[in-house]
């Protein structure tokens, strides 16, 4: 019989006076995926190699680490990715003001998101074996209603990671939950060696606070066409004459396929095909990292510009120039969940 995946729970540290736990799956590849009950952090992706495990996802020493810089390493987005107009959230007819957290914006859930909270973890058994329940009640965020949050992270036999986000809410609210996961499949500093595909023909157009306009601009001949795998280092130099000097990019994906988006690395053979039932996905560079302000496992105590890269499925609101916030609504009382697969491929 096939061995089932397995769960284990550790101390990790603690934060503000808090126990950290670390919840980790393994299955019988030798596949290993961590959280962290801080913010439902992914900590690490283990994938085999030859002479022995590769971490391909950017993390910390420490639990306070994750707090103290803007960069959301690896952490659970919520209640809602990407940024709100002026902290505003219409609903009903009815105006919410939400916490701003960058200058009027309301950024990735506001200063009390879902990443700057301390999670319930657990391990629960699925038919594949062992998996990893996150559960929060969110409250006192400024959003409406109180909302009731489960995340259920699993691995499976075949190396496919999920999770699943489903919540429920007192008063009709807004959702659009996302995992900000930074990856670097390679061993080197950076992922400019690294290719990209991404099944978008257009991103969206957005204001000089990075909100949606609501036109849509065609990637072909922009340094934005990852529609065939593409090289990260060509593309950023492409950026190097815009302020970000990088991606920080919505890309409206095309649902045809069963991935939206790839990544590889020609040298360490990994690659990490991304699944989504969501129409939007956020590419993110890690252009603005820095190295006084990270203290990055991978690079050793420092951060690095393009140590990583973001790709952040999300359902696209119009909620920026239009204040049609339909897309993202959640009913009172509705549950409506969203799931996120990253298929792993590696050669031992
Ligand atoms: C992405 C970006 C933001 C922000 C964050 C850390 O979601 O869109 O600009 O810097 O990552």
């Amino acid at each position: 019989m096939m061995q089932k995946v397995r769960g284990i729970v550790s101390d990790f540290d603690e934060y503000q006076g808090h126990k950290i736990q670390k919840l980790s799956l393994t299955n019988a590849n030798g596949v290993t995926l961590s959280l962290l009950t801080l913010g439902a952090t992914i900590y690490e992706i283990m994938v085999p190699t030859k002479s022995g495990t590769h971490n391909i996802v950017l993390n910390y020493y420490n639990s306070k680490d994750y707090l103290a810089n803007p960069f959301y390493v690896c952490m659970a987005i919520g209640r809602t990715a990407g940024r709100i107009m002026a902290g505003q959230i219409v609903l009903n007819g009815q105006t919410t003001q939400l916490p701003q957290n960058e200058g009027t914006t309301t950024l990735h859930g506001g200063p009390e998101g879902f990443n700057s909270q301390i999670w319930q973890g657990k391990i629960i058994q699925t038919a594949t074996g062992d998996a990893i329940e996150m559960s929060h009640l969110q409250t006192g965020d400024g959003y409406p209603g109180e909302m009731q949050v489960k995340i259920i992270y699993t691995l499976s036999p075949d190396d496919v990671i999920g999770i699943k986000y489903i919540a429920t809410s007192t008063a009709d609210t807004v959702f659009n939950p996302t995992q900000h996961v930074y990856f670097n499949l390679g061993r080197e500093d950076t992922i400019a060696k690294q290719m990209l595909k991404i099944n978008a023909a257009h991103i969206q157009e957005l204001d000089q606070n990075k909100i949606p306009t609501g036109k849509q601009i065609p990637v072909k001949h922009t340094p934005f066409d990852f529609q065939q795998p593409t090289n990260l280092g060509k593309a950023i130099a492409e950026m190097n004459n815009t302020t970000e000097k990088g991606f920080d990019d919505i890309f409206v994906v095309n649902q045809d396929q069963k991935l939206i988006a790839e990544l590889s690395d020609p040298k360490t053979k990994i690659s990490v095909g991304i699944e989504s039932d969501r129409n939007g996905l956020v590419m993110f560079t890690a252009n603005s990292f820095t190295h006084d302000q990270m203290n990055l496992i991978r690079t050793k105590g420092v951060g690095k510009p393009y140590e990583g890269i973001t790709l952040e499925p999300q359902t696209l609101s119009k909620a920026g120039s239009t204040r049609d916030f339909s897309a993202i609504e959640l009913k009172k009382g509705e549950e409506k969940p969203y799931t996120i697969k990253y298929h792993l491929h590696y050669k031992k």
